[in-house]
């Protein structure tokens, strides 16, 4: 397995229902490495450019509109075979269907309200870091832990 970078976004229901520490702590323990974190109000063209893929879908009007009705956090995680693993960690898209364990398994019950995204795959992870962070806004840093945790 390769080390990848994955892009993860606490949604606007996540941040004004206090979940944010609950939710970044599930990835810190995991034992992935934080490189870019911030608090942020999405324009609605970045959210439409980020779930481009999903323009011709009914909900799309609406999920645009979740996304951009108040605070994000964008969050960047890295780490062996982190992408695939982040999604495990969040669950299926419909919280009635994740397992309980899941950040929207425990955390949440509606698709629309979901409180957390996750690349579905290294090069979307890719693609969205780029997307939501500027170049410096980054740490590409070496925790002192790392022993611990890669062999
Ligand atoms: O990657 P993930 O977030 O689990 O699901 P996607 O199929 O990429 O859809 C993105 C986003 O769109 C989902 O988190 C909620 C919303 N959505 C919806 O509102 N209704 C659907 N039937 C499917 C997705
Ligand atoms: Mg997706």
């Amino acid at each position: 397995l390769e080390v990848e970078e994955t892009y993860i976004m606490i949604k606007p229901d996540g941040v004004q229902r206090g979940l944010v520490g609950e939710i970044i702590s599930r990835f810190e323990k995991k034992g992935f490495k934080l490189t870019g974190l911030k608090l942020f109000e999405c324009p609605k063209e970045l959210a439409e450019e980020h779930y481009k893929d999903l323009q011709s879908k009914s909900f799309f009007p609406n999920l645009i509109s979740y996304i951009t009705s108040g605070p994000v956090v964008c969050m960047a995680w890295e780490g062996v075979g982190v992408v695939e693993s982040a999604r495990k960690l969040i669950g299926a898209t419909n919280p009635l269907n994740a397992m309980p364990g899941t950040i929207r398994g425990d955390l949440a019950v509606q698709t629309g309200r979901n409180v957390v995204h996750g690349s579905d795959s290294p090069e979307n992870g890719i693609r969205e870091i780029a997307l939501w962070f500027k170049e410096g806004e980054l740490c590409k840093w070496a925790p002192t832990i790392d022993p611990w945790l890669n062999e």
